[in-house]
């Protein structure tokens, strides 16, 4: 596998590099940490490192070094498609480069070779009562998955501490390939009395996920790819992946630790803001029959903020301005369904939420994150079921923590254990630097 020795071949100066900046420079203070930033979420205090993406708070996320609108022009196309392949985005996380076509394709090959999913997964699936949540049951999945592990098998024989990021290459591998089949196994198991369309081996990744959610279309392919290339990594600190990088600390394997990712995508703060974020704009367009005017969304949003309640989709722990994920969803319903209504009042909420956020004073970050869009997007597709949406977000992220799961190994990052005080402990502290 091209990619197998692209990377090892990558490691003797990645962690000689690792080893003299610790060496030589570990006491170096790369910050401070505040009270507030203590009891605040950690918000801000910078005790993660990763190569594959960075948040810049003005400009959004870089994968790899490359904007969202470098990604969608740089990486390899399918012959006759719009968007990139999602197997060439994963090239790009996991190796650091632009793959070529082929490359990409390798990967989409290694994707189709591993995506069989073990039945009795199905099994466990299909027994669980049917108002069970669909993150639920994409968590359950790949947790029953983790007795295929290669890493934990490899580990129990005896394994040297530098391979380990090698069985865990290839455990990500075939969690990643099979992940798009659990979520349409499970949209299908819960919306459409159980029907599954099996993978076309004809088809990569993106179109066979469309075909068995039976929406072949081309946009609906198009989206796809959109959609899994922009959610895969946000950086280090995000609620999905840190849970990943901490569990992972542990040497547990790649399923346990996406488990963890999936547990905390399905926070409504986290990553069920796509299906918070579409049950609101849909209450808008209930209450109003139609499309409504900017002083009538102005005041439904004002409403919504003095019942208490966060309007989804907007603010952000890093961003401040415009997430370009958000930017690249609206600009390809722009390009594909200009005139959809709901999709439309997406754009509309965009013009007016955040002066409204801006008067009330409290959000750091008056601007949109990617959730308030993407759901109108799936909607329009006639994925009318929001409690599904964060499953996609989640074969999506998937990508980015198992990448950086492999690079933790590689780097032999150790378990992650940081300190807690007692809150006398902190009043101590204040009165000592007081005084
Ligand atoms: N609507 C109303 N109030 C908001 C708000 C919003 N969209 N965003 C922030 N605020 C409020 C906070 O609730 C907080 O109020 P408090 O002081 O009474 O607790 C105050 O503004 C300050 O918050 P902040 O420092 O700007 O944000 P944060 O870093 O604590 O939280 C986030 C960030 C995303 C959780 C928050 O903006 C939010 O709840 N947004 C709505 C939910 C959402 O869209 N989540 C998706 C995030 C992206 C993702 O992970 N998928």
């Amino acid at each position: 596998m091209i990619l197998k020795e692209k990377l090892a071949s990558q490691l003797p100066e990645w962690r000689e590099r690792v080893k003299k900046l610790i060496k030589e420079s570990g006491e170096v203070k790369v910050g401070e940490v505040t009270v507030s930033q203590v009891y605040g979420g950690m918000r801000d205090v910078r005790g993660l490192v990763t190569d594959i993406s960075y948040v810049d708070p003005n400009e959004g996320i870089r994968l790899r070094g490359y904007t969202i609108p470098e990604l969608l022009e740089k990486l390899p196309v399918a012959p006759g498609a719009k968007i990139p392949l999602v197997g060439g985005l994963y090239y790009l996380l996991l190796i650091g480069e632009i793959p070529s076509l082929e490359e990409a394709m390798e990967i989409e090959n290694e994707w189709k070779a591993r995506w069989g999913i073990p039945p009795y997964v199905f099994d466990v699936l299909k027994s669980m009562p049917p108002d069970t949540h669909p993150m639920t049951l994409l968590s359950m999945g790949i947790l029953a998955m983790q007795r295929e592990s290669i890493f934990t098998r490899r580990y129990l024989q005896g394994m040297r501490k530098d391979d380990y990021w090698e069985p865990m290459l290839e455990d990500s591998l075939n969690l990643t390939a099979r992940l798009p089949a659990l979520a349409a196994f499970i949209y299908n198991l819960k919306y459409k009395a159980g029907s599954l369309l099996s993978p076309d081996p004809k088809l990569e990744g993106a179109a066979n996920f469309a075909h068995m959610m039976g929406i072949p279309q081309d946009e609906f392919i198009e989206l796809t790819r959109l959609y899994l290339i922009i959610h895969s990594d946000h950086e280090s600190g995000n609620a999905s992946a840190h849970a990943t990088h901490l569990v992972a600390s542990t040497l547990s394997d790649i399923y346990y630790a996406t488990s963890a990712a999936i547990d905390a995508l399905a926070g409504p703060l986290h990553g069920l803001a796509n299906q918070e974020s579409l049950a609101w704009l849909l209450k808008v367009y209930n209450k109003f029959g139609h499309v409504p005017t900017k002083e009538e969304l102005a005041q439904f949003a004002v409403d919504t903020l003095n019942a208490g309640q966060v309007i989804p989709g907007y603010g952000h722990a890093v961003l401040r301005k415009t997430d370009p994920r958000f930017t690249a969803l609206m600009e390809f319903g722009k390009q594909w369904f200009p005139d959809d209504d709901i999709f439309g009042l997406a754009t509309r909420v965009y013009d007016v939420i955040p002066d409204v956020l801006r008067q009330q004073g409290k959000a750091k970050d008056p601007w949109p994150n990617v959730d308030a869009i993407s759901g109108s997007i799936l909607y329009h597709f006639g994925i009318k079921e929001f409690d599904f949406y964060t499953v996609m977000f989640g074969i999506s992220r998937a990508l980015g923590v198992s990448a950086n799961t492999v690079w933790a190994r590689a780097l032999g990052q150790p378990i992650e254990r940081p300190k807690s005080l007692t809150t006398t402990m902190l009043e101590q502290i204040v009165e000592k630097q007081a005084a």
